[in-house]
């Protein structure tokens, strides 16, 4: 049987290799080839989980104990998470533009343990907590003394240094990757539903300024209309792909 290699559009190749300002947003989808869940589809945690009671204030301050042990259960997932080819890929594409923004609403971190550099983390990290009175923040393995969650000096209740539904992002993340975005020739959006604001309106503020749009997911998503390329399959694939003919 003859194998049907993926090969990507010259036109794009074209663009790839003439570009200075280079944006790329991922999603939940990139860290799934690492074994990690998705949040909505088949198998995603909001299918199984209510992210009104697990991804909110409300729902913390209701029931902080489940909450905070759900984040413990995810950790404990995370821990044996690895990058793979697709996070690898895009830490080289960082080193061959001069002028690369990786912007990503994941809280894994796999980005990081892959390489890359210039990291904008819109919706947090789930390495770190944060006390949800003061602010102060700590690391992810924090000495409980028994309490659930754990707390903090000032006795406020220790939470994952997460964005949940509701509230807002790091102004100056946000701030980063809307100029990062409007000043962007090549925009990639990678492995997310698009379905979340503010960071689903990063990838059509930089078409609105002429940047040639890039979706890369298994399937389509809302944005996919507007996208100058759709590479449908999955992350690792086309990333390799890109990286390799920039190499
Ligand atoms: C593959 C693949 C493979 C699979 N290869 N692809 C209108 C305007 C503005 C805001 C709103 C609005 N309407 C509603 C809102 C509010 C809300 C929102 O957007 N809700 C929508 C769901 C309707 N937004 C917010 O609340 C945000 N805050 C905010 O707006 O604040 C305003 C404010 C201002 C001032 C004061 C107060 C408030 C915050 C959003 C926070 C999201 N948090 C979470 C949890 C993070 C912590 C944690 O990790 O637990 O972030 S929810 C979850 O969704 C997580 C993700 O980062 C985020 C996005 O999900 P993602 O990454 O797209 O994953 P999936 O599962 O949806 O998609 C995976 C994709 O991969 C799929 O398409 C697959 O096909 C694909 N795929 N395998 C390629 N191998
Ligand atoms: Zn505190």
């Amino acid at each position: 049987m003859e194998t049907l290699k993926k090969s990507l559009p010259d036109k794009l190749v074209g663009c790839l290799q003439c570009a200075q300002r280079v944006v790329v947003l991922t999603g939940a989808g990139i860290s799934a080839e690492s074994g990690l869940p998705t949040f909505r589809g088949d198998g995603g945690l909001w299918k199984k989980y209510k992210a009104d009671d697990l991804a909110s204030l409300d729902g913390f301050l209701q029931k902080p104990d489940v909450v905070w042990e759900w984040y413990e259960y995810r950790r404990s997932i995370y821990a044996h998470a690895r990058p793979n080819p697709g996070h690898l890929a895009l830490a080289e594409m960082g080193k061959f533009y001069a002028d690369f923004t990786l912007i990503t609403q994941n809280t894994d971190g796999l980005h990081l343990a892959a390489g890359s550099e210039n990291i904008l983390e819109l919706h947090g990290s789930l390495h770190r907590n944060r006390c949800h009175l003061c602010g102060k923040l700590y690391p992810e393995q924090v000495v409980s003394n028994g309490q659930v969650p754990p707390r903090c000096g000032c006795g406020g209740m220790l939470r994952p240094d997460v964005v949940w539904f509701g509230e807002p992002l790091s102004p100056s993340i946000l701030d980063g990757a809307l100029r990062a975005a409007s000043e962007a020739q090549v925009f990639f959006s990678v492995g997310t539903s698009a379905l979340v604001q503010p960071a689903a309106s990063l990838p059509l503020a930089a078409k609105k300024r002429r940047a040639v749009l890039v979706e890369i997911n298994i399937e389509p998503t809302p944005l996919s209309p507007a996208a100058d390329f759709f590479l449908e399959g999955k992350a690792s694939e086309w990333l390799t792909l890109i990286k390799e003919v920039l190499q």
